[in-house]
């Protein structure tokens, strides 16, 4: 009976029986003695791992495994945690040691070496952490090859296998959180992941891994290798596995299977972050603030940009109000119109020395109405360029680059300019690349005015060093110009019309050009000269002002640029059937007989007031009437009445006498009443 008992517990010699009994005894009586459950004294050897109670009670329910391990039953009592990655030991509370790379800039790295066959299938993966584009990640290689190589590239994963086959990841890793990254290179075929997500695959040519192979992380031994493949990592790499192996840089408690670390230089524990505002990256009282290997300006108003190096210069107001402040590529330009008429001054400017960029643009804003006139001119040694209106069309003068040989470079606008309107002209180099160029002009950015000079010249780089005049040859030659300038730049920088003094702030840029100080008073905006005052147009006629030009809208018997002339109102043949007379006011005509009317259009009715009487019709004929009779009257007018012929018997012959005429029979002829006559 004892030792039947006994084999009930776990034996000395486990192989000769079968495994221990895992379950409950209840009352247990031997001769009516209660064996089991009982108490046992201290340090007896009869009892082992046997404990009061019958729970059976699934150990999973307790959720032992911590970190969100899965709990897998393993029969009664007992359980399994199947850990998420990074997390390790029996209930996965442990958790890999992460590593940092890079810190404090450092170079960092480290080496561990294969002490087995991987096998053919090769699967490499580990989580990553970096705000970092570029760097290498992991390089496995043996004495002869670097056969895979694992790096970022613009914030990807790129996997380069046996030196040529290489492909990247789709999805940037660089954000600054934590991903895994795993690489399979299963025979002929190698895939990556970003989590669970396929990030491309490629074929390759199989590779081989053997024992005493190397695995590089981080960095190369010879700094100036890894700068090959992107520089030393900077970042935090944990829980780096090749295939269930691990490759720990700080090991954990629980043993696990791991590669042997081989050296680790300048790698850190944990994942703790650079103080990125220790140098203060932010400009212009900007306020930093950390972020785990990176940083974010507060940025004060007025300033923008990631360090806050965008200052807003015009937000600060530093144009007088005569003129528009502008952006410009560190800082601002006041932008102004002026005029300049017989009384102005021939501005003059210099580069503050300290232009660097090549000068290959001009570009002007005018207006005006003169036919001739210089608009800049700047001359150093043999060099010179002038721009000019030469009947009414724009050209540009330059010699640059001068040696005797070059060909002096014109390039004129396509159309006249000099109509009262604003132009803006653009002439630039037509290949800066070139010492020598053509030069092209666009005239209000139109391709339909595009011109290009014949000849090549250099750049304006003497402008660096020339002084520059605005609406003349020079100081001394008096304005040649009248009418308005805008805005004028060289190489995209202004030639301003104000004084660096009359800013309320100084202009910042590095590259400027000033105007020279005189006591010229600037006319600032654009005015035409005064063209109707005192009003031009006579006999009160209305002056419009054209800019520079006048127009007299004249009342309508008034004509001539001056409301001069009188207008001629028979000049368009009024009178049809007349003759016209010019009058103020109107015309008159005298109508040709039969006709009436203002235009003598109308045709007068001959028989309207005629004189037919005694119910005779009235009959029209040219200029004239003439009256059809009743049959008992007679006569022009039909005045007369129509008597009946008297028959005469006379002395020789018998014969008629008509109208009441009666006979008179002394000589055969007829009395007449009155109003006839006639033999008869
Ligand atoms: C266990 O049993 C085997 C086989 O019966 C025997 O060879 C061995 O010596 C025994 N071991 C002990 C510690 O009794
Ligand atoms: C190193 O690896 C490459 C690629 O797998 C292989 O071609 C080469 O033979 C290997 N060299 C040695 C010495 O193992
Ligand atoms: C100059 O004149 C142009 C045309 O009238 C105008 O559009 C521009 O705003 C003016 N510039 C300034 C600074 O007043
Ligand atoms: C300038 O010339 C170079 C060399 O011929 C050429 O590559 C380039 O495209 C040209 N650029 C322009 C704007 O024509
Ligand atoms: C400036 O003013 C002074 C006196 O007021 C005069 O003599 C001088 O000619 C002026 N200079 C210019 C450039 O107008
Ligand atoms: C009608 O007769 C009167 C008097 O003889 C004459 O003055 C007038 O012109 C005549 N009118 C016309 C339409 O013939
Ligand atoms: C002419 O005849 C009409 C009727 O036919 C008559 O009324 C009229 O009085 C006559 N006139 C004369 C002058 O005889
Ligand atoms: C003829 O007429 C005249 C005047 O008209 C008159 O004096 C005379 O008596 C008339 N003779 C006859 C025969 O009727
Ligand atoms: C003929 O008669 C007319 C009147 O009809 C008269 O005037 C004239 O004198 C007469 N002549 C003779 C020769 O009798
Ligand atoms: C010449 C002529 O014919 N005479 C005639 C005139 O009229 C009378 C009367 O009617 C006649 O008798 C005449 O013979």
């Amino acid at each position: 009976l004892h030792m039947h008992l006994w084999s009930l517990g776990r034996a000395a010699n486990e192989s000769n029986y079968p495994p221990a009994f895992l379950g409950c005894f209840r009352d247990i009586f031997v001769d009516s003695h209660l064996v089991l459950p009982v108490t046992a004294p201290d340090n007896s050897d009869a009892q082992a791992n046997l404990v009061v109670g019958c729970s059976d009670q699934d150990k999973c329910d307790d959720s032992p495994c911590q970190n969100r391990g899965r709990c897998v039953s393993q029969g009664w009592r007992s359980y399994m945690c199947e850990c998420h990655r990074p997390y390790e030991g029996n209930t996965c509370e442990e958790e890999y040691v992460t590593a940092r790379f890079g810190k404090k800039n450092l170079e960092s790295f480290a080496v561990f070496s294969l002490d087995d066959d991987p096998g053919d299938t090769l699967t490499v993966s580990m989580f990553i952490r970096t705000r970092r584009s570029s760097g290498l990640l992991l390089i496995l290689a043996n004495t002869t090859s670097q056969y895979l190589r694992l790096l970022l590239e613009q914030g990807m994963v790129q996997v380069q296998v046996n030196n040529f086959e290489t492909f990247v990841g789709r999805a940037a890793v660089n954000d600054g959180h934590f991903h895994l990254v795993t690489v399979k290179l299963e025979g002929k075929i190698a895939k990556l992941f970003q989590s669970a997500q396929s990030q491309g695959s490629m074929s390759i040519r199989h590779i081989k891994t053997h024992p005493g192979d190397l695995v590089f992380v981080g960095g190369l031994p010879d700094s100036r290798a890894s700068i090959l493949f992107g520089g030393n990592f900077k970042g935090c790499i944990q829980d780096l596995r090749i295939n269930s192996k691990r490759l720990q840089f700080y090991p954990i408690a629980t043993q696990v299977d791991s590669y042997s670390l081989e050296r680790l230089i300048n790698v850190a524990r944990g994942c703790s972050s650079d103080n990125t505002c220790a140098v203060n990256p932010c400009l212009n009282g900007g306020v930093c603030y950390s972020m785990w290997d990176d940083f974010i300006c507060n940025c004060p108003p007025n300033t923008a940009g990631q360090r806050c190096e965008e200052v807003k210069w015009c937000e600060l107001s530093p144009c007088p109000a005569t003129a528009i402040c502008q952006p410009h590529s560190q800082g601002f330009e006041c932008l102004s119109n002026v005029t300049f008429r017989d009384e102005s001054s021939v501005l003059h400017y210099r580069s503050n020395e300290k232009i660097k960029r090549s000068l290959t643009s001009v570009s002007l804003s005018f207006r005006t109405r003169q036919s001739t006139a210089t608009l800049l001119h700047a001359q150093k040694d043999l060099d010179y360029l002038t721009v000019s209106l030469q009947d009414s069309h724009l050209v540009m003068e330059l010699q640059a680059g001068a040696d005797k040989n070059s060909p002096k470079v014109t390039v004129q606008s396509q159309s006249p300019v000099s109509n009262g309107e604003w132009h803006t002209v653009e002439i630039i180099m037509e290949n800066q690349t070139f010492p020598k160029s053509r030069w092209i002009m666009t005239v209000d950015r139109s391709m339909n005015e595009l011109s290009v000079s014949d000849t090549a010249a250099g750049d304006l780089d003497f402008l660096r060093r020339a002084d520059i005049f605005l609406g003349g040859m020079s100081l001394d030659a008096g304005v040649e110009l009248s009418g308005c300038l805008g805005s004028m730049a060289i190489g995209g920088l202004l030639l301003p019309f104000l004084l660096d003094m009359e800013l309320n702030l100084p202009r910042p840029q590095e590259e400027q050009f000033v105007r020279i100080n005189s006591n010229t008073t600037l006319q600032y905006g654009c005015w035409g000269a005064s063209v109707c005052v005192p009003n031009p147009c006579l006999n009160k006629g209305v002056c419009e002002d054209l800019f520079d030009l006048h127009h007299c809208t004249c009342p309508s018997d008034w004509t001539g640029p001056q409301c001069q002339d009188m207008t001629d109102t028979c000049v368009s043949s009024p009178c049809i059937y007349g003759n016209c007379i010019s009058r103020p006011g109107g015309f008159k005509c005298l109508c040709e007989w039969g006709y009436s009317g203002e235009q003598c259009e109308v045709e007068v009715d001959m028989c309207e007031n005629n004189n037919c009487s005694n119910g005779a019709t009235c009959l029209k004929g040219f200029l004239s009437y003439s009256c059809l009779c009743p049959q008992n009257m007679t006569g022009h007018y039909c005045r007369l009445p129509h008597l009946p012929a008297t028959t005469c018997v006379g002395t020789r012959w018998n014969y008629s006498c008509f109208n009441g005429g009666n006979c008179s029979e002394a000589n055969n002829t007829c009395y007449c009443l009155p109003g006839f006559t006639g033999q008869w």
